[in-house]
């Protein structure tokens, strides 16, 4: 009996696969997944290319227009991308640096208290782990619209040098429960740069209409959030504690009138402003307006040059603490 059950399970193991023949299949299967991945993240860069171009489309063909063949070219780079991961893990950009040290590019991020994940760029030089909220770069994005635009979020999500702004709702989720540095970028028309770093910078929710909030300041482009020097200019203008204005939703105190029309672009206007990076892009820098409209940042260049290169990007405090600086680092 016992001989015959020895050659029962003798008999099943030899009819059993090869070692070799099943790690084969295994191997097969997983490379076979690994494609199915691939297939599933080149589609949904799909989607969001499809979703992008029919959001943008007359911005998109105009820009495209425009520019030279070289630039077109340039234009038409697109980044390397890790875009396509179908699972989110990481609340910021922060996170994902830490977890893989991850190159600059565009990521989809989930704060824990966002209901989707959406699309960032991450800038992971400069100490890394940082999260890019705006960017003005060459004027390619309209930014004189209306509340829901600001809400969401508009521009381009796809190229290094692409505009957009990240959205208030997105803000709001990325900076509620962290007392979030926020280091604002400035770049003017004779190539000069500058910077200005704010701690605990956060907004409200939507209903105090995202109200601005922020502590020291730190820096070389000088503090123009708080509204200037003097406490007359600090009274008309700064922006600590306004809410967001945009053409279709006046929140500022100027009483009068509406300084997000006025000014050609959403920001957390007063009466109206010492600083507004989301103005109108003015292509040579100096220029003359009615109202003080262009890419401003008083504080550095004054009401009548507006700048070349902006960008607002956002990182935990414990960041710059790990990298025992104050300021960041030149940009
Ligand atoms: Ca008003």
């Amino acid at each position: 009996m016992t001989l015959m059950l020895f050659l029962l399970i003798v008999s099943q193991a030899t009819a059993a696969p090869r070692p070799s023949e099943s790690e084969s299949c295994l191997l097969d299967i997983s490379k076979l997944q690994h494609m199915i991945k691939g297939l599933q993240n080149q589609l949904l860069i799909g989607e969001w290319q499809m979703k992008e171009l029919r959001e943008n489309s007359w911005m998109y063909s105009r820009v495209l227009s425009q520019n030279s063949t070289k630039e077109t070219n340039e234009h038409i780079t697109l980044l390397p991308t890790t875009s396509g991961n179908l699972i989110v893990y990481d609340h910021d950009c922060s996170m994902l640096y830490d977890r893989q040290k991850a190159p600059s590019g565009y990521y989809r991020i989930k704060p824990k208290t966002a209901a989707e994940p959406f699309l960032v760029y991450c800038d992971m030089e400069d100490g890394g782990g940082w999260t890019i909220v705006q960017r003005r770069k060459n004027g390619g994005v309209d930014f004189n619209r209306g509340w829901s635009d600001y809400k969401d979020g508009f521009g381009h999500f796809k190229r290094k040098n692409d505009e957009y702004w990240l959205g208030n709702e997105h803000m709001y989720a990325l900076l509620l429960g962290e007392s979030s540095l926020m280091k604002i970028e400035l770049m003017d028309w004779t190539g000069a740069k500058a910077h200005s770093i704010y701690e605990n910078f956060r907004i409200a929710a939507e209903k105090d209409n995202y109200r601005l909030q922020f502590g020291l300041y730190s820096g070389t482009a000088g503090d123009a959030l708080s509204g200037g020097g003097n406490v007359e200019e600090q009274w008309s203008a700064s922006h600590n504690s306004m809410q967001f204005s945009t053409r279709d939703a006046d929140h500022d105190r100027f009483i009068q009138g509406n300084c997000a029309k006025e000014n050609k672009g959403g920001w957390w206007f007063n009466r109206c402003h010492a600083a507004n990076l989301n103005g109108k892009y003015y292509k040579r820098g100096e220029y003359k307006a009615k109202h003080d409209n262009g890419v401003l940042w008083f504080t550095w260049r004054g009401w009548w040059h507006s700048l070349k290169f902006t960008t607002m990007k956002v990182r935990p405090p414990y960041f710059m603490d790990s990298l025992g600086s104050g300021d960041g680092g030149p940009i």
